[in-house]
């Protein structure tokens, strides 16, 4: 077997500075628990409501390392009104609805669209969602842009393409949730870049548009990990998606490109009990500090294999066919 590679990453002062002393991200989000608990108000939620709050300062600056960056992460946080929702609505089957509802996404800047109800372990303690249903929608980074980080001021392509990302999650969800209310229902855009009330990848899951990665990142089928996520919930009747298991998860166990590549050394290369769920979990207290110093950092995202453009279609149909050898196997046996 090979050897794991050395790892040399050291937290500089102005993140040990900035650490809440004695305290751990991995223990708030409860890693190593195997009972069921919601997820508390953690990182990008306001800093009052964790005790992250100077740390995701220092991140959150860190990220602004270019002019380019700046503007994009401005564009990102420019939420337009929403309208009210229309009194009159037409009547229409789920199917209908959801067809609609498809297309206006899909013509209005989003790259993936899938359907679940809201369920308990999406909802941040401490949050309420009143509608019953989730419209989850999946962006692609250009890649070129994206496997340029870690960002500095030398570049900060790979971060301003976040920020772009970032700023196409803002426009449509708030553009489909307006479509939504004027057709008569209830409806809340959930854009990122900051965390509020829904996680956006355990609804993602269940709306088919991937699996969860060892990098801790949704995988897509298409687009592999170079996803930005951004979600929409409502009360329009809509026809949910199945989860999309199609061999990422399996191809994870064997791979650990991620995991080699991770400067700080965050991603594990096993599953652990979280919240009670056991899953892939990436070590925050590792992970941030990373991350705060490199604007944004984003490497696990890039060097997945799944993200390189053309290459996910071939890796699901090598999985289909790892699938159907072992079912094979087991049959003859
Ligand atoms: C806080 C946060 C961070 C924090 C903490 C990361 C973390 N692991 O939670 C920091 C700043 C470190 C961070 C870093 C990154 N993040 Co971030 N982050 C968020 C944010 C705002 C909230 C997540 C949260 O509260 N985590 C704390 C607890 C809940 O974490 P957890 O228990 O480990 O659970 C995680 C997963 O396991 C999964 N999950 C939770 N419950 C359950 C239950 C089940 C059954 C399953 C299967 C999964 C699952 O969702 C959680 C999100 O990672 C979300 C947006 C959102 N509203 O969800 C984006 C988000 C998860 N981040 C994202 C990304 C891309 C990144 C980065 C690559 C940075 C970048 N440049 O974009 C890195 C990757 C680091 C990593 N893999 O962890 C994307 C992921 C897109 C995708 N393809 O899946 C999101 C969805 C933002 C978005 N709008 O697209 N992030």
């Amino acid at each position: 077997m090979a050897r794991r590679k050395e790892k040399t990453y050291q937290p500089g002062p102005a993140v040990q500075a900035a650490w809440p002393p004695g305290v751990s991200g991995n223990v708030l989000n409860g890693q190593g628990e195997t009972a069921f608990r919601k997820a508390s108000p953690f990182f990008w939620h306001p800093p009052t409501q964790h005790p992250f709050g100077t740390l995701q300062q220092l991140a959150s600056d860190g990220c602004r390392c270019t002019q380019e960056a700046v503007d994009e992460f401005a564009a990102a946080r420019n939420y337009p009104a929403l309208v009210p929702v229309n009194p009159e609505r037409a009547e229409r089957t789920a199917a209908e609805w959801t067809a609609l509802a498809r297309e206006f996404a899909l013509a209005n800047e989003s790259d993936l669209f899938g359907a679940t109800t809201v369920k308990e372990h999406y909802i941040v303690e401490g949050y309420d969602i009143d509608v019953p249903n989730v419209v989850m929608l999946g962006f692609a980074h250009d890649y070129d842009n994206l496997k340029q980080v870690p960002s500095s001021p030398a570049n900060g392509k790979g971060i301003a393409e976040v920020g772009r990302q970032y700023a196409r999650c803002t426009r449509a969800s708030y553009k489909l949730a307006n479509w939504i209310r004027s057709q008569g229902f209830n409806a809340y855009p959930y854009p990122g870049p900051r965390a509020d009330a829904l996680l956006l990848i355990p609804p993602a899951i269940d709306a088919g548009l991937g699996e969860l990665g060892k990098h801790g990142s949704l995988i897509n089928r298409t687009y592999g990990a170079n996803l930005r996520l951004a979600g929409v919930t409502t009360d329009m009747p809509l026809v949910f998606n199945d989860q999309d298991v199609f061999g990422s998860d399996d191809f994870c166990l064997n791979c650990r490109i991620c995991e080699d590549a991770c400067p700080p050394d965050a991603i594990t290369d096993t599953k652990q009990w979280v919240r009670g769920a056991e899953r892939w979990y990436v070590d925050f207290d590792k992970c941030i500090p990373f991350f705060a110093e490199n604007a944004g950092c984003a490497i696990c995202l890039a060097v997945c294999p799944w993200s390189r453009p053309g290459i996910a279609d071939n890796l699901v149909v090598k999985m289909a066919r790892r699938r159907a050898t072992q079912a094979g196997g087991h049959g003859q046996s």
